[in-house]
């Protein structure tokens, strides 16, 4: 059966295995290396809705092949493979380089077939989008899978998609015409109903376990994600997928939940043929309190074995904790206060007091939390480079207060390299203290590939330069590192091989400077084995992050079965 539609997923930098590029620790708090070679979890539910309509689609991570196989030529990967619609992830914005030159070789190889954008950044993005002749079209908005269906009928009927909602297409005189942005479904029943059953039946029947490989690693460290609903209830200053940026950009006026049964359903299946840790995305209590009780009814019912790790926006009462841990016992939580300045944190959407925040890490680790994640950022308005070293400072007085407990993991990073485009402080950076720096997309694609990460932060604040931002950041990890060996919470070694690490990166950043200024590109040329080492070596952040799974994490022989049985 022919494939009707391939989705491929793009590197950040699309030739970042020649170009030299100091990264930075961007990507340090998720499974990621820096080429961001993660796919959209929406690729999974697309896949499914359309093979449920009669449509075969077929998902190829290019990202994560060219990280895995320096031979692997990605040109002649998709001159080889066949659709009449190819859809590329424009979701986070620092994809913009590499979805676009991707997009080129697609027409390049196949003029016939039609190239579609989507995700979040290419809603925000859309009409500059369209003024690349290889983008056939755009399906702007945070639920596509509908009008996806519609759009691959008109490609097999022949008909022109002037129905289609959300779509940006361009008319046979070659005209932009943008349908309304009016699907918005108030109801997620119809999509995710099997997509992790789904993408095990294709990497089956594709044998493409490498195509379909959410990130590098992934195999040894099944992690995967259960989502909660669509839109959010809260409005970050930064956050591209706050409730503000919803009502703008992907015409959403409010968040619309899963109901508590299908979060559920997901998370048995997941059990099926992973054995890694299940993150459940999005605090249950933005569905109502009712909500979280009920999924966490059913949770406890269903006696799941894996890991599950629960988002909190907020501090929570001690009975919700307990709840939690009677249908996950050893369950993981995380909670992002950004920084220990409350008016920081105001600043940044969150409205809290530390008094509240050290009440939930204590009460969770009464009630059996297993681990307690805490985010601190970096970057921020209001924050001087001494509000980032206070942050460390306090982090040093949590792991003191909670004598060094294990189960407590602390984080801090930078806010790189984009402030997020939709983001309330990206489209009123006065009001907020910012500087955006870049506005286009294309500012945005030159950005990506500038020799160090400190001329690709799209932003500076009124209190900190990007060398500031750089600077600090380095400085502030360091420290931090130095006060989990002193306290235990990672070993000695570890910190000092980490700092070495983040050492090398920012003399690496100044070396940059240097020749920058000098303006000798062969020497950066030379120097590119020296930053790859850097750029990939791991970060202590990610391995820190991961939950220990035993071995056997993947259930291959019986998701086969099941397959077979028609039972996953
Ligand atoms: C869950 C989540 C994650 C998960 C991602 C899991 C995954 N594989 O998708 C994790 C924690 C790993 C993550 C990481 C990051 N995230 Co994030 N994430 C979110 C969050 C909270 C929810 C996203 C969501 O609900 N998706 C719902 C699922 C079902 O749909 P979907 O994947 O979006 O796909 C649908 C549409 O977007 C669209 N679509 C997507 N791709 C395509 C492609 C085509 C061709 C088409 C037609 C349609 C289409 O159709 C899909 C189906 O309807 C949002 C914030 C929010 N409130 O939305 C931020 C958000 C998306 N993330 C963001 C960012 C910045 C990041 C990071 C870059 C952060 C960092 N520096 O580390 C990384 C990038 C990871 C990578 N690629 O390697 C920003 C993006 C802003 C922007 N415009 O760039 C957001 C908006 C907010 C934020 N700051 O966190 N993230
Ligand atoms: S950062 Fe804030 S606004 Fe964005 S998804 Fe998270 S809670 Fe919602």
């Amino acid at each position: 059966m022919p494939t009707d539609l391939v989705l491929l997923h793009a590197p950040s930098v699309y030739d970042f295995r020649e170009k030299p590029i100091l990264c930075g620790p961007v990507s340090d708090q998720i499974p990621s290396t820096p080429v961001f070679e993660m796919y959209p979890i929406g690729f999974t539910s697309i896949a499914e809705y359309l093979e449920r309509a009669g449509y075969r689609v077929r998902i190829v991570n290019l990202a994560v092949r060219m990280l895995n196989d320096r031979q692997f030529n990605a040109e002649n990967m998709i001159a080889r493979l066949k659709a009449p619609v190819f859809g590329i992830d424009l979701h986070w914005m620092l994809h913009c380089h590499g979805a676009i030159e991707v997009a080129r070789l697609v027409k390049k190889h196949h003029p016939e077939s039609r190239v579609l954008f989507g995700g979040f950044s290419s809603s925000y993005f859309y009409r500059q989008l369209m003024e690349y002749p290889e983008i056939d079209y755009v399906m702007r908005g945070d639920s596509t899978e509908e009008p996806l269906r519609q759009l691959m009928d008109c490609v097999r009927n022949g008909r022109e998609p002037g129905e289609v909602p959300n779509l940006v297409w361009r008319d046979g005189r070659g005209e932009v015409r943008e349908n309304p942005l009016s699907y918005v479904p108030t109801d997620l029943g119809h999509v995710m109903v099997n997509h992790y059953a789904n993408m095990v039946r294709s990497v089956i029947r594709d044998r493409d376990l490498s195509s379909y490989t959410p990130f590098q690693g992934w195999v040894d460290y099944p992690i995967t994600a259960v989502f909660t609903c669509r839109g959010c209830t809260q409005n970050c200053t930064i956050c591209g997928g706050s409730a503000s940026t919803f009502r703008q950009v992907y015409n959403r006026p409010k968040p619309v939940f899963r109901t508590p049964a299908e979060v559920v359903k997901d998370i048995n299946q997941i059990t099926r043929f992973s054995k890694g840790p299940a993150f459940i995305l999005g605090d249950l209590l933005q569905g109502g309190e009712g909500y979280a009780a009920e999924t966490l009814r059913l949770l406890k019912e269903a006696k799941i074995k894996n890991r599950l790790i629960f988002e909190i926006f907020n501090p929570v009462p001690k009975s919700f904790l307990e709840q939690m841990s009677q249908s996950s016992p050893d369950f993981c939580l995380e909670i992002s206060p950004e920084s220990h300045d409350p008016e920081v944190r105001k600043a940044e959407g969150r409205h809290y007091y530390n008094e509240e925040l050290e009440q939930t890490i204590s009460d969770a680790l009464d009630a059996g939390c297993g681990r307690f994640d805490v985010f601190f950022m970096m970057g921020i308005s209001r924050q001087t480079p001494q509000s980032v070293f206070d942050t460390v400072d306090y982090c040093g007085y949590l792991m003191e207060k909670f004598k060094g407990d294990k189960r407590l993991y602390l984080f801090i990073a930078p806010l790189a390299p984009f402030l997020d485009p939709g983001s309330p402080a990206f489209e009123q950076p006065d009001k907020f203290g910012y500087h955006v720096l870049f506005r286009s997309l294309e500012e945005h694609r030159q950005a990506l590939v500038q020799p160090s990460w400190q001329y690709s932060l799209n932003y500076e604040t009124d209190w900190m330069s990007r060398q500031q931002i750089v600077t600090t950041s380095y400085e502030a990890m360091m420290r931090l590192n130095r006060l989990k060996g002193e306290f235990g919470v990672i070993s000695a070694a570890t910190a000092q091989a980490e700092n070495n690490r983040l050492k090398a990166a920012q003399e690496m950043a100044q070396k940059i400077d240097d020749i920058l200024a000098r303006g000798d590109n062969e020497e950066l040329r030379l120097l590119k084995p020296e930053i790859d080492r850097i750029n990939m070596s791991p970060s202590t952040h990610w391995e820190e992050l991961k939950i220990p799974v035993g071995p056997g994490k993947l259930r291959f022989v019986r998701s086969l079965w099941s397959w077979v049985t028609g039972r996953l």
